[in-house]
């Protein structure tokens, strides 16, 4: 019975202390934080970059599912092993981006929508075959003066509810994606009152498109002040707006939420999760966990630089990061880890 798989595999992507590493970064963005940490930027760099992170020791304790892109789901690592093989030796569930990026939302000025419907029937076929049981969409909200719209939040989230339903009939677990960016200089009250109608309009289109809501996963930002907010928001006060934020607007169907970081710093990644853990341990209705990349994966680059001299503290590096996120789902998390 495909809905029972389903809902299996939602509620084991939030097993124990677990999460998610996302290692889905188009080739664009991929190359840009090659760039940025000096790696030359061709996919050769990326196969050895991804094989690092999936032969890394004694990652499937502490991750529950990875996040693959189209590109990285057909490599393998030097010794011929598929990538995503090596992801179900250690245990961890195989998933896939499968939206097509951003484009701009015609009638809407400084507003996008995600593309990738056309033939996603198709491409989510494929993927299962392949050995993928979830997939991920993305959609972005940019905050400013005038935005985001009505219209903007209706066209995106409308459009994540669509690829939902496709989703689950092709047997695969998707994860719904709200992004509410962090640019600019809004404040922690403007990014709650955004969240909240992009997550409140998400839910309602969910509903109308006839999405099983206890075989999805929600990703979506923490309720944050922006970059350049002049206000800085404490650890437990972006929890609390975040959980807050949350119970007014996922239902309890849902068996999790599993975080993007957005742009944190991966200590503010796991002292937010840690926080909200210590705040509601025991009166949620869903699970709570991270599906990270920067916040796991930016210090496992800088560390790397492309050399395979680098590969084992690069390691090291992966397992330390998600090992954090591991104590901060259990509340135990503290700054002094980080030393
Ligand atoms: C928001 O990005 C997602 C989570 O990453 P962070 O924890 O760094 O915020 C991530 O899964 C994202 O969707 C992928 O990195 C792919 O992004 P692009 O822009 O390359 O499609």
């Amino acid at each position: 019975m495909k809905t029972q798989e389903l809902i299996n595999t939602a509620n084991a992507l939030f097993a124990g202390d677990k999460g998610l590493l996302a290692m889905d970064e188009s080739t664009s963005t991929c190359n840009k934080r090659f760039a940025e940490a000096g790696i030359p930027q061709t996919i050769e760099y990326r196969r050895a970059y991804r094989e690092l992170i999936v032969t890394t020791p004694k990652l499937g304790d502490c991750l529950s599912g990875a996040i693959l892109y189209d590109e990285t789901i057909y490599q393998a690592t030097k010794d011929g092993v598929l990538f995503i093989d090596k992801l179900k030796e250690a245990g961890i569930i195989p998933g896939i981006k499968v939206d097509e990026g951003t484009i701009n939302l015609a009638g809407f000025p400084g507003e996008k929508i995600t593309a990738g419907l056309d033939g996603l029937d198709d491409r989510l076929a494929k993927y299962y075959q392949l050995g993928a049981r979830f997939a991920k969409w993305r959609a972005v909200i940019t905050i400013g003066a005038t935005i985001p719209t009505r219209g903007a939040i209706e066209a995106n989230m409308h459009t994540l509810a669509r690829y939902a339903a496709m989703c689950q009939q092709a047997g695969i677990v998707p994860i719904v994606e709200p992004e509410v960016l962090m640019d600019g200089s809004h404040s922690l009250e403007r990014c709650f009152e955004v969240t909240r109608n992009v997550q409140h309009e998400l839910f309602h289109q969910l509903y109308t498109q006839n999405v099983d809501l206890e075989a999805l996963v929600l990703k979506p930002n923490m309720v944050i002040p922006a970059f350049d907010a002049p206000k800085h928001a404490t650890i437990d006060e972006v929890a609390h707006a975040t959980v807050t934020c949350l119970l007014e607007t996922v239902p309890a169907a849902v068996p999790g939420v599993a975080f993007l970081s957005g742009g944190q710093s991966p200590a503010d990644g796991a002292a937010h999760l840690n926080a909200m853990h210590k705040l509601y341990k025991g009166k949620l209705p869903w699970g709570l966990t991270f599906s990270y990349s920067r916040a796991i994966q930016q210090p496992v680059m800088d560390l790397w630089r492309g050399k395979d001299e680098n590969v084992e503290k690069a390691q090291k590096m992966l397992h330390f990061r998600a090992s954090l996120v591991n104590a901060a789902r259990r509340g135990e998390y503290t700054p002094q880890m980080e030393a």
